[in-house]
């Protein structure tokens, strides 16, 4: 049974970013939250339908960090070890993954058209549907079983999991490995980065909800790797069940435990913080503004949206947002109306702050905006508290 326990109010499309003649007919949807006490799932209450959000006007791209780019690179250096091996990867969006692999070795799923025209042109054989039991058994008569199946920031995408972890199960090798990243639930916790919830994002995992819901779909969490990226994210390895079991597993799960992400009144309490957390955000950015500080946004993100929503942050607490994806720039975000514009347009010497839309890259701009920061411009983050860095 669901249990809610946060309501983040109402929210647009998190990755649709609209022309001013689009605002009258924006669609909006309550987030609410909640907790199911059988799977000890972190999952939203109602679920926005898929195609409102994946469709060929999608416009994130997961390419546009070096970060992101090396991250993959390392992981497909350390996979590729057997060149008969299969590997199929489910939300390939621009191939940021798998454009590391042979394009004899490797097929994409991707239901954003725009993207998955991408990785076709780059040779791959791309299958531009949902996941599904159907297109999972498609793809068995075509191409056979599949050693590795690979998702990043995608499983926690997909509604159903059930139906999910059933498609891959079918077309997984007996001895084949299904490896996916998704932001993990502990780090959420931790850092009150409730902005990880948005449309796209109908579940949060840890490790103990997961291994729960793949076991009753023949599947079990062997192996855990907990990763930096994204804010903080976990890797699972998943396996036919009676596979060996490393001991990552238990280590995460007594971790998570610990945390009480097994109960209900964890929640309760991050839902306490989330609302401070917005109050502080509130009063830092109305105080730049009272003192006639320029302060812009850097990064429009999914979870941006999610923040500036909630805490009703529009173009008088913010003057817009800069970003380096082409399809977001021109645009406004969705919900409150925030201008984007390129970085090259607006990151310049009369920006006094800049609120890390997108926190989880901090390492990558402060380095690449040290200019910035050595004339005393500064950053302003939620998390893990609210703060001027
Ligand atoms: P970023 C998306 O979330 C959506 P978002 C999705 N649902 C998901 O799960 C995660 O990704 C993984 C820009 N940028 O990655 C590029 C700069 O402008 O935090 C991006 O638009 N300059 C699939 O949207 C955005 O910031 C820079 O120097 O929350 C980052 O988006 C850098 C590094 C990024 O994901």
């Amino acid at each position: 049974m669901k249990k809610q326990f946060l309501n983040l109010g109402k929210q647009p499309i998190a990755n649709r970013f609209i022309y001013k003649d689009q605002i009258e007919n924006e669609f909006l949807f309550d987030l609410k939250v909640a907790f199911d006490e059988e799977t000890k799932l972190v999952t939203q209450v109602e679920y926005v339908d898929p195609p409102l959000m994946f469709n060929k006007n999608y416009t994130y791209r997961g390419s546009m960090s070096n970060t992101m780019q090396k991250h993959f690179k390392k992981l497909s250096n350390s996979l590729n070890t057997n060149p008969n091996f299969k590997i199929l990867e489910i939300g390939s969006n621009d191939g940021v993954f798998i454009k590391n692999w042979p394009t004899s070795q490797a097929i994409a799923v991707e239901p954003c058209g725009n993207f998955a025209k991408e990785t076709q042109n780059l040779g791959y054989t791309t299958y531009p549907e949902f996941w599904t039991t159907k297109l999972s058994d498609k793809i068995k008569a075509n191409h056979g079983h599949q050693d590795i199946i690979f998702a990043a920031n995608c499983i926690c995408h997909i509604p159903d999991l059930d139906e999910t972890f059933k498609a891959v199960e079918s077309l997984l090798n007996k001895n084949g490995v299904f490896i996916f990243e998704d932001p993990s639930l502990a780090e959420v916790i931790n850092n009150t980065s409730y902005d990880q919830i948005y449309d796209e994002h109908p579940h949060v995992f840890s490790v103990i909800a997961l291994d729960n819901i793949l076991k009753r779909n023949g599947l079990q969490v062997v192996k855990v790797d907990n990763l930096s990226v994204h804010g903080g994210s976990n890797r699972i390895y998943a396996q036919k069940l009676g596979t060996k079991v490393d001991s990552s597993v238990e280590e995460n799960k007594s971790y998570e435990r610990i945390l009480g992400l097994d109960k209900f009144e964890t929640f309760e309490r991050f839902a306490e913080k989330v609302e401070q957390s917005k109050k502080d955000l509130i009063r830092i950015l109305t105080q730049c503004k009272k003192e006639n500080k320029k302060v812009i946004s850097y990064g429009a993100t999914s979870k941006s949206t999610t923040i500036f929503n909630y805490c009703g942050i529009t173009p008088e607490l913010i003057d817009y947002i800069t970003d380096t994806t082409p399809e977001k720039q021109g645009k406004l975000s969705p919900g409150t109306h925030i201008p984007i514009i390129t970085p090259e347009e607006g990151f310049n010497e009369s920006v006094d702050y800049a609120y890390l839309g997108a926190w989880n890259f901090i390492k990558e701009i402060s380095k690449k905006e040290s200019k910035y920061l050595d004339r005393g411009g500064k950053f302003i983050t939620h998390v893990p508290t609210v703060k001027i860095v």
